[in-house]
C-alpha cells in the first residue's frame, strides 16, 4: 500500500464484527412487510451509527436465516452451470416481483472507463444516489438466473468509475433514496473519517469537496454500519486518479472484482465466509460469454480493484505476462514483470500487458477457489 491515510482505515473500524444494527434486521423486514412501515420506523432512528439496539451472533444468525431468498428465475438454458454454487442451486424460494425485476447489475460497457482528460481548475462534479431494498434485485449470474437483493449506488453494482486526474478537486453529493443509513469513504481522499464518511440518514443528502493528491487506482464504498453488510451486498466502485499528463495510449478496462452471499442481506454467511459467487464488475462469468476484446500486440492497460470484502485477488492473465506493474496504480510503484498480482481487499492496481498472438485468452483470480465460483473471464485477441 502506497499510503496510509485515516480515510483508508478508519471505517472498516467502526462496527464490531459480531454485532449488527437493527436497521439490517429491519431492512429486510421490508422485503417481506413492505417499505412503508420500515421506512417511516427507520426514518426515526437517528443517524450517525447511534443504534440503541445491537445483536450478538445468535441474532445475526437468525437475522441471515429471517432473509427472504430472492429467486433463481428459470432461464430454460442448459448451459454449464460452473459458477453457480450449491445453495445458489437450492432453488430458493419463488418470487415472481423479484425475479421481474432484477437486472443487470452494470451497464454492458462498464469494463470500459472514461477517458482520460487534463486537469481541471475547478472542482469535478460527482453525484451518486443510496439505494436498498425492494426493487433492487441484480443478476448476479447467469444459466441459470440468480438474482441478489442489493445495495448499490446509482441501481448498479460496480458503481460508476469515476476518473479524475491528480490534483483534481471533486465535489461530491450523496443522496440516500434507500430506507437506511448510507453513507461514502474514498480511498483516494485524505479527509476526516468524522466530518464527512458518516451516515446519511434515508432522503437525506450531503456534500462535501476533496482533492486527488495522489494518481493511482482507489475504492470508494459506503461505510455504514455493518461495513460488511454495505459492501458484500454491492456498495463499491473504483476512483481512477490519472498522473497529470497521462500515461501512453493504451487500450483499458476496469476490472471489479467481489463476492456474493446467498441472496443478499445475509450477514450472518458474510462473517462466516466462503462466499457462493466472486466475479469481476458484477456478475459470475460475465466476460465468458461476452469476452473484452483486444489486438495483438497492442498496448492494454487494466485498472484492478478488489471490492472484496473478504477475499484477496490473486489476479492473472492466461497466456500472458504483465510487462508493467503498479501497486495502487501509483507510478513510483512500478515495477517490471509480474506473473500474478496479489490484490487485498479494499487496494487498486494497474497492469499493462500485451497479447502475443490472435486467440482467446482467459483471466482469473488464481484463487481458483473463487475463480470456480465465478472470477473468470475472457479476452478475445484478434
Ligand atoms: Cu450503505
Amino acid at each position: 500500500m502506497s499510503q496510509s491515510t485515516a480515510a483508508n482505515i478508519q471505517p472498516e473500524t467502526s462496527e464490531s464484527p459480531i454485532l449488527i444494527s437493527r436497521r439490517a434486521v429491519l431492512r429486510r423486514a421490508g422485503f417481506v412487510a413492505g417499505s412503508v412501515g420500515a421506512a417511516a420506523f427507520l426514518a426515526g432512528c437517528g443517524q450517525n451509527g447511534a443504534a440503541g439496539w445491537t445483536f450478538g451472533p445468535a441474532a445475526s444468525a437468525a437475522a441471515g436465516a429471517a432473509t427472504p431468498s430472492l429467486p433463481v428465475a428459470s432461464s430454460g438454458s442448459t448451459a454449464s452451470t460452473a459458477a453457480a454454487s450449491p445453495s445458489a442451486l437450492a432453488s430458493p424460494m419463488p418470487s415472481p416481483s423479484g425475479a421481474s425485476t432484477a437486472h443487470d447489475p452494470s451497464p454492458a460497457d462498464f469494463a470500459v472507463p472514461p477517458p482520460y482528460r487534463p486537469g481541471l481548475s475547478t472542482p469535478v462534479e460527482f453525484k451518486l444516489t443510496s439505494n436498498d431494498g425492494p426493487g433492487q434485485s441484480i443478476l448476479i449470474a447467469r444459466s441459470p438466473d440468480t438474482a441478489y437483493g442489493s445495495m448499490n449506488f446509482d441501481g448498479q453494482v460496480p458503481a460508476p468509475t469515476l476518473r479524475i486526474t491528480e490534483g483534481d478537486t471533486v465535489h461530491f453529493t450523496l443522496t440516500n433514496q434507500g430506507m437506511m443509513p448510507h453513507s461514502i469513504d474514498f480511498h483516494a481522499a485524505q479527509i476526516a473519517w468524522s466530518r464527512v464518511y458518516q451516515e446519511v440518514a434515508p432522503g437525506a443528502s450531503f456534500s462535501f469537496e476533496w482533492t486527488a493528491k495522489y494518481p493511482g487506482v482507489f475504492m470508494y464504498h459506503c461505510g455504514a454500519a455493518p461495513v460488511l453488510m454495505h459492501m458484500a451486498d454491492g456498495m463499491y466502485g473504483m476512483v481512477i486518479v490519472d498522473p497529470k499528463g497521462g500515461r501512453p495510449k493504451a487500450r483499458e478496462y476496469v476490472i471489479v472484482q467481489s463476492e456474493f452471499y446467498g441472496s443478499g442481506g445475509e450477514y450472518a454467511k458474510m462473517l462466516s465466509d466462503p462466499p457462493d459467487f466472486v466475479v469481476f464488475n458484477g456478475q459470475a462469468n460475465r466476460y465468458k460469454t461476452a469476452p473484452l476484446v483486444a489486438t495483438a500486440g497492442e498496448l492494454v492497460r487494466l485498472f484492478i480493484v478488489n471490492a472484496g470484502p473478504n477475499s484477496s485477488s490473486a489476479f492473472h492473465v492466461i497466456g500472458a505476462l504483465f510487462s508493467h506493474y503498479e501497486s495502487d496504480g501509483y507510478p513510483p510503484n512500478a515495477q517490471g514483470m509480474h506473473q500474478t498480482i496479489g490484490v487485498p481487499p479494499g487496494d487498486g492496481a494497474l497492469v499493462e500487458l500485451t497479447f502475443a498472438e490472435p486467440g482467446t485468452y482467459p483471466f482469473v483470480t488464481h484463487k481458483f477457489s473463487d475463480a470456480s465460483k465465478g472470477a473468470t473471464g475472457l479476452f478475445k485477441v484478434s
